[in-house]
């Protein structure tokens, strides 16, 4: 089996996010949380960022994590330096090769590119460590371009290549068709795929890396990051659960909510409502179709099981969509047993109540009393 390496860099790509901050000990607490659910490597940030980022790459190192601790890191030989002096397992190179990012970034040609980081790569791997080289920009990039600047990094030593989507332009089909070019083109080295989500492809693009032949995909939980984010940890996790669960078998998946938790948390944010996994209403189903057939089988609606990531389903009744099944098994489950057509009468009264305004759970179990006290009165 190919092994698939997911790696997590919330750390670095996450706080990226506007407005996003985290302190030394949520730092910290994050990449304990991330080993704990088991991804195979933490990105930090360059340490030559800050002192306090220094400071916070060295304690997570020092956390004997079983995650390998990587550094993005810009190809300048102080912003490596000051790498290698950490305890990081690896350095993640990278080097924008696109028009876009030649002309208004940082004015290199490839030629450039090339003779930049060919001596740091090969220091990289002198002192002993991992390697990858990022072309960033890559679906931007002159292919002629990129696989010139490839065959040089390769050829010095690096261990992986990484293809980032930067600008989130790329459809499923362009990556995964660059990706099976590159696997094919370099089949002693990893193949590493960093998706933006700034079209919201960032979760199929990055499962569409993988069917090419990409080795590590990159995450940050919740899918934070520059702009509008990357692909997230739980929209990967989901995918990969479904169409390949054998990748996740070193996993506890019951730990994911607790990092989307979190990181939401450390950020002033709530868990997006269409967040996979571990958005609120995941596993809540409503309409009255829905909760009568997953109240017969969850497997109905459920591609997912709440319980393998150690979380619970809801069937939601107080909504003008309800249906008799779902309101019978609520009154039911408040030790009210009611005959056919009382459950039909119950239901009509609750789907006109709710006709004026969603209820919560509270207020459905109230009306639902009410009503049966009630219900002696009435006359039908
Ligand atoms: C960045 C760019 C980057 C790098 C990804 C990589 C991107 O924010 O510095 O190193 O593979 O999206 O291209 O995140
Ligand atoms: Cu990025």
């Amino acid at each position: 089996m190919r092994t698939l390496h997911v790696l997590d860099t919330t750390l670095r790509e996450g706080e990226q996010l506007t407005g996003a901050y985290f302190t030394l000990e949520q730092r910290v607490q994050i990449a304990r949380l991330l080993d704990a659910v088991g991804v195979s490597f933490i990105e930090v940030p360059s340490p030559i960022a800050s002192a306090e980022t220094r400071r916070a790459v060295q304690e997570i190192c020092g956390l004997q994590l079983r995650a390998r601790v990587v550094a993005h890191v810009r190809c300048a030989e102080a912003d490596v330096q000051a790498a290698l002096e950490t305890g990081v397992d690896g350095l993640n190179l990278f080097y924008g090769t696109s028009p876009e990012l030649r002309s208004f970034s940082h004015g290199k040609r490839i030629e450039q590119i090339i003779s930049d980081a060919v001596p740091l790569i090969r220091q990289i791997r002198a002192a002993g460590r991992y390697v990858r080289f990022s072309a960033e920009d890559a679906f931007r990039s002159d292919l002629v371009d990129l696989l010139t600047t490839f065959d040089a990094v390769v050829e010095a030593g690096a261990q992986r290549i990484g293809l980032p989507d930067t600008v989130g332009v790329a459809t499923p089909r362009q990556v995964e068709s660059l990706v099976r070019l590159c696997a094919e083109r370099y089949p002693g080295v990893g193949i590493e795929f960093h998706g933006h989500n700034d079209t919201g492809c960032a979760v199929a693009n990055t499962v569409a890396a993988f069917e090419g032949g990409a080795d590590c995909l990159d995450v940050t939980v919740l899918g934070i990051g520059e702009r509008n984010g990357i692909a997230s940890l739980s929209g990967l996790i989901a995918q990969l659960y479904i169409h390949y669960p054998e990748r996740l078998a070193t996993y506890d998946l019951t730990r994911l909510p607790e990092v989307d938790r979190y990181v939401a948390e450390c950020l002033h944010l709530s868990i997006p409502f269409n967040n996979p996994i571990t958005a609120p209403g995941a596993f809540t189903h409503r309409a009255g179709i829905h909760t009568k057939a997953v109240l017969r089988n969850p497997r109905a609606y459920e591609i997912l099981d709440p319980q393998d990531f150690g979380l619970a389903r809801n069937v939601e009744v107080g909504s003008r969509y309800t249906g008799r099944y779902a309101v019978g098994h609520r009154a039911a489950a408040l030790g009210i047993e009611l005959n056919a057509d009382e459950i039909v009468h119950l239901t009509q009264a609750l789907k006109e109540r709710a006709d004026t305004g969603a209820m919560s759970q509270d207020e459905v179990d109230t009306f639902i009393l009410n009503w049966y006290q009630e219900k002696g009165n009435l006359v039908w």
